[in-house]
C-alpha cells in the first residue's frame, strides 16, 4: 500500500480568484466549499489552497499577520471548519499553505521584536547592525527587485527580507522561532488539515555570517545564492525537527516549495528515509523560457528540453523519493500560452502537456483554471500589471534603461497576473465568478465567453474539461500509472515528442507519447511494443486515437498498454 498521497491528484486553489459569494469582487472559503462537488467529481482528491491567514495582502496573502486567524477577505474561522468538514465528506483532504520563512511586518512578532531587542520575540528575526558607512550588512537582493535589507529607526538596526521590505524573514536559528511554528502547524492539524505546502521551504537556513554574494557573476546561470541562503546548512535538520514535532505526522503530506532546489538537495529533502519532506515543488521546467537575463528576458523554448528536464528529474527523485508535477500555479504564466498554443491547438496543446505531465511517476497538482485550459490576460498596458512582483520587475526594467514599450512585452507574458485572473465558470456576468453587478478583483478574461466550465461540461464532444477527468480516471485505475517506474523512451535529439514507460515489476508497462509541437511527427507504435506487435491505444487527445497508427497529428497524445 502507498501512502494516500501518492495515488491521488491534487487541485491547486488560488482562493482569491475562485469563487466570490459575497460579491465583494474576492474569491473566498464558502466559494470553495461550494465548488466541491465540482472537484469530486472531476476526480480531485486533496485540495491545496492558497494562504488565507489574517494579512494586509501585500502580496496576497504571502505576508501573514496571524497564522492562526482567517483573513476577514476570504471569511471566518467558521467557514474554514465547513470548508475541511463539507472537503472531507466529499472525499476530499485540504491542505493549507504555510509561509513559515518570513511573516508580515505587521505579525506581533515583529512589531514586539522591533520594539525590544531584549525582550521575548527579539531574535525572532534577522537583524544586523549597520556597517560603518550606514550601509546593510550584505549585498543581497530580494527577489522582488529591492534590496534584501531594511533599516528600522526604531531598533537602530536592519532586518532581512529576501522578498518585500514587508515580509521579515524569521530567524530559524532561534529554537523558540521553530517551536512556535510547529505549534502553528499543529493547530491547523488539529482542526482537521491533512498536510501543508510550506513556501520557499529551501530558504530557512541563512549561511552563518551571511556572507554577501561575489560580485560580477552571472545570477540565472551560476545560483550564487545555493548554500547561502537557497538551500543553506541546516534546511534538512530543520525540516526533519519539524516533521518530528507534528501531530498525526505520518498520515498527513507536506508538499515544500522549493525554488533553484539541485536534484541533490530535491533527493535528500524528500528521501522517506529522512522523515523530512514529501515531496517538493521543482523549478526547472518552469525555466525553459527563461533567457539569459532571467524570468524577465523570456526566449523561445525547445520540447527538447522539456524531455530532457523530466528525465533528469524524474531520475534524481527515484525511490525512495517521489516527485510532485505540477506545469503553472499563481506564480507562473498560463501553461497553454507559455508552452502551449492559445489559438489554433488550445484544446490539443493543454491536452497533451497535461498528458506529458501528469502521467509521469509522482502526483498531479493542477491548477485550478488549466481544467479548461485557461489562458494568459491580454494586457494592453502597463497599467494591467497588478501583482507586486510584476510591477517591480516593470520599474526595474525601464530603470535600467530599457524602453517602457519593450519592458511591458516582457513582463506582460510572464506577469504572475497572468494566472491570478478569476476563474471562468460561465460565459455569464463576470464569467460567474462574482455575482451579477459586483466587480472581481482582477477583471476576467475576455475569453470567458467561450472558454468556461459550464461549456465545457455540456455536450459530449471533446473538452478539455472531460478530457482532464478521463486523464485522472485513466492514472488512478492503472497501477503502472500510479506506481510503476518510469523509463524515457529514446526518440531523435530535435524531435519534439516526450515518451516513456511506466512499468511494474511484474512487466506490465504503459507507454506515454506525446508531441509537443504543431508539426506533425513520425511514430511507429509496434517499435515500443514488448512482443513487437501494434499495441492497443488506451487513450488520446484526438477522437479516432484508438484506430490511430499512423504518425502523431499537432499536439497529440496518446497512451499505449505497454
Ligand atoms: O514564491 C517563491 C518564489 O521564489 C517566487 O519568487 C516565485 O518563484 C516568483 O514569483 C517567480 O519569479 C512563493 C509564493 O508562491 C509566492 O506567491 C510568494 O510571493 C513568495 O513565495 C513569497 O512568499
Ligand atoms: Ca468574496
Amino acid at each position: 500500500m502507498q501512502p494516500w498521497w501518492k495515488e491521488t491528484t491534487i487541485y491547486h486553489i488560488y482562493p482569491r480568484s475562485f469563487l466570490d459569494t459575497n460579491g465583494d469582487g474576492i474569491g473566498d472559503l464558502p466559494g470553495i466549499t461550494q465548488k466541491l462537488p465540482y472537484l469530486r467529481d472531476l476526480g480531485i482528491g486533496a485540495i491545496w489552497m492558497g494562504p488565507v491567514f489574517r494579512s494586509p495582502q501585500v502580496d496576497n496573502g504571502y505576508d501573514i499577520s496571524d497564522y492562526r486567524d482567517i483573513d476577514p477577505l476570504f471569511g471566518t474561522p467558521a467557514d474554514m471548519d465547513a470548508l475541511i468538514t463539507t472537503a472531507h465528506a466529499n472525499g476530499i483532504r485540504v491542505l493549507l499553505d504555510l509561509v513559515f520563512n518570513h511573516t508580515s511586518d505587521r505579525h506581533s512578532w515583529f512589531t514586539a521584536s522591533r520594539s525590544d531587542p531584549g525582550g521575548e520575540f527579539g531574535d525572532y528575526y534577522i537583524w544586523r547592525d549597520a556597517g560603518t558607512n550606514g550601509e546593510p550588512p550584505n549585498n543581497w537582493r530580494s527577489f522582488f527587485s529591492t534590496g534584501a535589507w531594511t533599516w528600522s529607526p526604531e531598533r537602530n538596526q536592519y532586518y532581512l527580507h529576501l522578498f518585500t521590505p514587508e515580509q521579515p524573514d524569521l530567524n530559524w536559528e532561534h529554537e523558540p522561532v521553530r517551536r512556535a511554528l510547529s505549534d502553528t502547524a499543529n493547530f491547523w492539524l488539529d482542526r482537521g488539515v491533512d498536510g501543508f505546502r510550506m513556501d520557499v521551504i529551501n530558504m530557512i537556513s541563512k549561511r552563518p555570517g551571511l556572507p554577501s554574494l561575489p560580485g560580477g557573476v552571472n545570477t540565472v546561470t551560476e545560483h550564487p545564492w545555493r548554500g547561502v541562503y537557497i538551500d543553506g546548512p541546516r534546511v534538512l535538520e530543520y525540516l526533519q525537527e519539524f516533521r518530528s514535532r507534528l501531530h498525526r505526522a505520518d498520515e498527513i503530506v507536506l508538499v515544500g516549495e522549493t525554488p533553484n532546489v539541485t536534484p541533490e538537495t530535491a533527493r535528500s529533502y524528500t528521501d522517506a528515509r529522512n522523515r523530512a519532506l514529501d515531496m517538493v515543488l521543482l523549478f526547472d521546467h518552469v525555466a525553459l523560457d527563461h533567457g539569459v537575463g532571467g524570468r524577465w528576458d523570456p526566449r523561445p523554448w525547445q520540447p527538447r528540453e522539456m524531455r530532457e528536464v523530466i528525465g533528469r528529474w524524474q531520475g534524481a527523485l527515484e525511490e525512495p523519493s517521489w516527485p510532485s508535477l505540477y506545469l503553472s500555479n499563481h506564480d507562473q504564466p498560463r501553461v497553454v500560452s507559455r508552452y502551449g498554443d492559445d489559438g489554433r491547438y488550445r484544446y490539443e496543446s493543454a491536452t497533451a502537456l497535461m498528458t506529458a505531465f501528469f502521467l509521469q511517476r509522482g502526483t498531479p497538482i493542477i491548477y485550478q483554471g488549466d481544467e479548461i485550459a485557461m489562458a494568459n490576460f491580454p494586457m494592453e498596458t502597463a497599467e494591467d500589471i497588478v501583482d507586486i512582483e510584476s510591477g517591480n520587475a516593470y520599474r526595474d526594467l525601464v530603470a535600467q534603461g530599457i524602453d517602457e514599450g519593450e519592458a511591458f512585452r516582457r513582463i506582460a507574458g510572464v506577469a504572475r497576473d497572468n494566472s491570478r485572473t478569476p476563474m471562468q465558470w460561465t460565459d455569464g456576468e463576470n464569467a460567474g465568478f462574482s455575482p451579477s453587478g459586483a466587480t472581481p478583483w482582477y477583471p476576467v478574461n475576455p475569453d470567458h465567453d467561450e472558454w468556461n466550465v459550464a461549456a465545457q461540461a455540456a455536450g459530449d464532444g471533446t473538452s478539455v474539461l472531460r478530457y482532464v477527468r478521463e486523464l485522472i480516471a485513466l492514472r488512478h485505475s492503472n497501477d503502472e500509472l500510479l506506481c510503476g517506474g518510469f523509463d524515457a523512451i529514446a526518440v531523435d535529439r530535435d524531435s519534439p515528442v516526450v515518451a516513456y514507460r511506466r512499468s511494474l515489476e511484474s512487466g506490465e508497462s504503459t507507454v506515454v507519447v506525446a508531441n509537443l509541437s504543431a508539426e506533425p511527427c513520425p511514430w511507429t507504435p509496434g517499435a515500443y511494443a514488448s512482443d513487437g506487435e501494434q499495441p492497443k491505444c488506451l487513450f488520446g487527445n484526438y477522437v479516432d486515437h484508438r484506430e490511430a497508427h499512423h504518425d502523431l497529428r499537432p499536439w497529440e497524445c496518446r497512451v499505449y498498454q505497454g
